[in-house]
């Protein structure tokens, strides 16, 4: 049996930003983790950081490489019946902008600062459980040589993601879930290409949805709104750089092509989980919450959970003092909820709907037409894509 103060499931963005925050402020936690370390490090997810993720991670000491590497974006562009038009994100906020810097890459920089101080992460765990979260919670697994652990700990960060086993540890008379399911997903690829934009492209097209990412000079990351039952086999390279040129084609824009070395598909969902506590258990990030890419806040909300349930945690373990905790799920819902009528709305601007009537359509060029010509509107998005300040 091993003890820690914090018994921390999942080393996803939420697991180990809390780690290493509790770890800066002297307070001892163990990570157990079901994948490979190697897995971790080399699963494509998300690409942008709020500034205040940015700004969390140069002021702990995790930044470095970010600061280097990361590509600062001032604006990004909404594209539209065959037109760009550029939202000026530093401009409408005051000097706030956006990095895009990959998600694996900010996990390889965590991962390293926290085994570099020493950190108890234990990789390729099975068989994790909870139990007693109401009183004084244990965590039994199976480590990778087939052994049973046991970790007894005064807190729990649940942070395993959309498919864990913390949410579900929440007993269903005390807690309450909330699904959208959209009926469509989007096609991922990874490009041997050099970018086709110096900022970010979401572009609405009778054909659906595309969005223009990048992930370095040589490599660059593109979706586009498909069938979420389709299958990646089924889409050939032409084919998928017919679809993305057609989909971004206007005032004489050519997306530049190249090798497609990676494709994948995911599903769309808005959901989350009210409370996100039950007893000493705390559940975090995607464990609590899901939201569709379109706003780019999965991960910025995962560190914004972690800001919040960190500083509670350190609180109530130095002075016994809990009202930190207490309140930790009300004061994380607020951002949550904001943050979940961005991505819906971002996704709702975007998308093709095949229910959509005429009347549908023209008002969601309307729409665009709004937050690309009134600055008010404007700022509204560029507000909200930028993140709120960290409170
Ligand atoms: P994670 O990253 O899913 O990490 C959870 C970890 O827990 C482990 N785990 C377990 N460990 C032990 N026992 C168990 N029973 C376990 N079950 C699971 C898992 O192996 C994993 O390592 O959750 P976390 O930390 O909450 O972080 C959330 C983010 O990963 C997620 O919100 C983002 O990737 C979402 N997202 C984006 N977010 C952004 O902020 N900006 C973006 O540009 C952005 N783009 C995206 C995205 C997600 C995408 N996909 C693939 C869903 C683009 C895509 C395509
Ligand atoms: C990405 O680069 O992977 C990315 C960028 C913006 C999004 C989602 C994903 O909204």
């Amino acid at each position: 049996m091993t003890r820690t103060q914090v018994g921390i499931i999942g080393a996803g963005p939420a697991g180990l930003m809390l780690s290493h925050l509790l770890h800066l402020a002297g307070i001892d936690s163990v990570i157990l983790e079901s994948r490979s370390r190697r897995a971790i490090e080399e699963t494509i997810r998300a690409g942008v950081l709020e500034q205040s993720t940015v700004d969390l991670m140069v002021e702990t000491g995790v930044g470095d490489r970010l600061k280097r590497e990361g590509f600062l974006h001032h604006g990004f562009e909404f594209r539209f019946e065959g037109h760009g038009h550029r939202i000026d994100l530093a401009a409408l906020t005051g000097g706030r902008s956006i990095t895009v810097y990959a998600q694996h890459e900010v996990l390889k920089d965590l991962i390293q600062a926290r085994l570099d101080a020493g950190a108890d992460i234990r990789f390729d765990m099975r068989d994790v459980a909870l139990h007693d979260v109401a009183t004084s919670p244990r965590i039994t697994f199976t480590d990778r040589d087939g052994r049973a652990g046991e970790l007894a700990c005064e807190l729990v960060g649940g942070c395993d993601g959309s498919y864990g086993v913390s949410r579900p540890a929440i007993p269903h008379e005390s807690r309450r879930d909330y699904l959208r399911i959209y009926p469509f997903g989007w096609f991922g690829i990874l490009a041997e290409a050099p970018p086709s934009s110096d900022e970010l492209i979401y572009a609405r097209h009778e054909r659906g949805f595309a969005l223009i990412s990048t992930r370095s000079q040589e490599v660059q990351r593109m979706y586009f709104q498909c069938d979420p039952s389709d299958n990646v086999d089924n889409w050939s390279e032409d084919r998928i750089w017919d679809e993305l040129q057609t989909r971004t084609e206007g005032d004489g824009f050519r997306l530049k092509e190249g090798r497609i070395f990676q494709k994948n598909i995911v599903p769309m969902r808005s959901f989350v989980c009210e409370p996100m506590q039950y007893g000493r258990l705390f559940i975090a990030g995607d464990a609590a919450h899901t939201v569709p890419p379109t706003g780019a806040k999965g991960l910025n909300l995962a560190v914004a959970d972690i800001f919040v349930l960190a500083r509670a945690m350190e609180r109530y373990l130095k002075s016994g003092a809990d009202d930190g905790l207490q309140s930790y799920s009300a004061t994380a819902l607020r951002r949550i909820w904001r943050a979940q009528h961005f991505s819906w709305w971002m996704t709702s601007m975007l998308h093709r709907f095949e229910e959509a009537t005429e009347f549908d359509r023209r008002r969601q060029l309307a729409e665009l037409d709004l937050v690309t010509s009134s600055e008010a509107a404007a700022r509204t998005v560029a507000e909200n894509y930028v993140g709120l300040p960290l409170t």
